[in-house]
């Protein structure tokens, strides 16, 4: 088992996060995305035919691509501690706002990269007016995370899941396009004081 992962890039540290949560040890095997390999036709037909990382390998050859599918597989496999929730209700939280983690930070703020840097220049069609629109709804969405934050200690409750480790991973990528916590927002700025505490975050 491995997974193509790359140091650089925010979903690949999702999963590293995820798994160094879980105490497992798991081979990581660096693919150099500043080259693109993992848009070459190798690499798309025989590990991820969306040209992305990260990519779980198990032993038998199968595939397993989406960092939250590489995590429920994880999960599964190894419950404790619980990264996705406990329960039907909690579960449900959980899932909520992972989903609004990875729909109004990671996603506003990996669009800001995507259609403003060198990076992605000639990998995708840039468009500078829609990276301006994604980087308001990254601010707005960190000034609403602020509120939300006021009443718990942790994205999705009191305990840390995997809305932490994405939100987490959103805001850290952020700081490459200049997208910050601002200095009014105490509680987001507590909370990621304490997330990035953990020993994970260095993953
Ligand atoms: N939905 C995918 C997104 C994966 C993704 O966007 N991967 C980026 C790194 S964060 C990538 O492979 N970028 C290189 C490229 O697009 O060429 C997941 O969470 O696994």
């Amino acid at each position: 088992m491995k997974i193509y992962s790359s140091a650089v890039a925010p979903n690949p540290r999702r999963v590293r996060i995820f798994v160094a949560e879980k105490g497992i040890q798991v081979p990581f095997e660096d693919v150099d995305i500043t080259r693109a390999v993992n848009r070459q036709p190798q690499f798309r037909k025989d590990i991820n035919p969306m040209g992305e990382v990260p990519v779980l390998e198990l032993d038998d050859g199968t595939h397993i691509a989406e960092s939250v599918a590489i995590c429920r597989y994880f999960e599964e496999l190894h419950p404790q501690p619980p990264l996705f929730g406990v329960g039907a209700v909690e579960r449900a939280a959980v899932e909520m706002w992972n989903r609004r983690m990875e729909f109004h930070v990671l996603l506003p703020v990996a669009q800001v990269f995507r259609n403003t840097s060198e990076f992605f220049k000639g990998r995708i069609a840039q468009v500078p007016q829609y990276a301006e629109v994604c980087r308001a709804a990254a601010e707005k969405s960190y000034a609403w995370l602020d509120e939300e934050l006021a009443g718990r200690r942790f994205i999705a409750g009191d305990q840390f899941t995997i809305a932490d480790i994405t939100a987490l991973c959103g805001i850290d990528f952020g700081r490459v396009s200049k997208i910050r916590i601002q200095p009014g927002h105490k509680n987001l700025a507590r909370w990621r004081e304490e997330v990035s505490s953990r020993p994970s975050a260095k993953a």
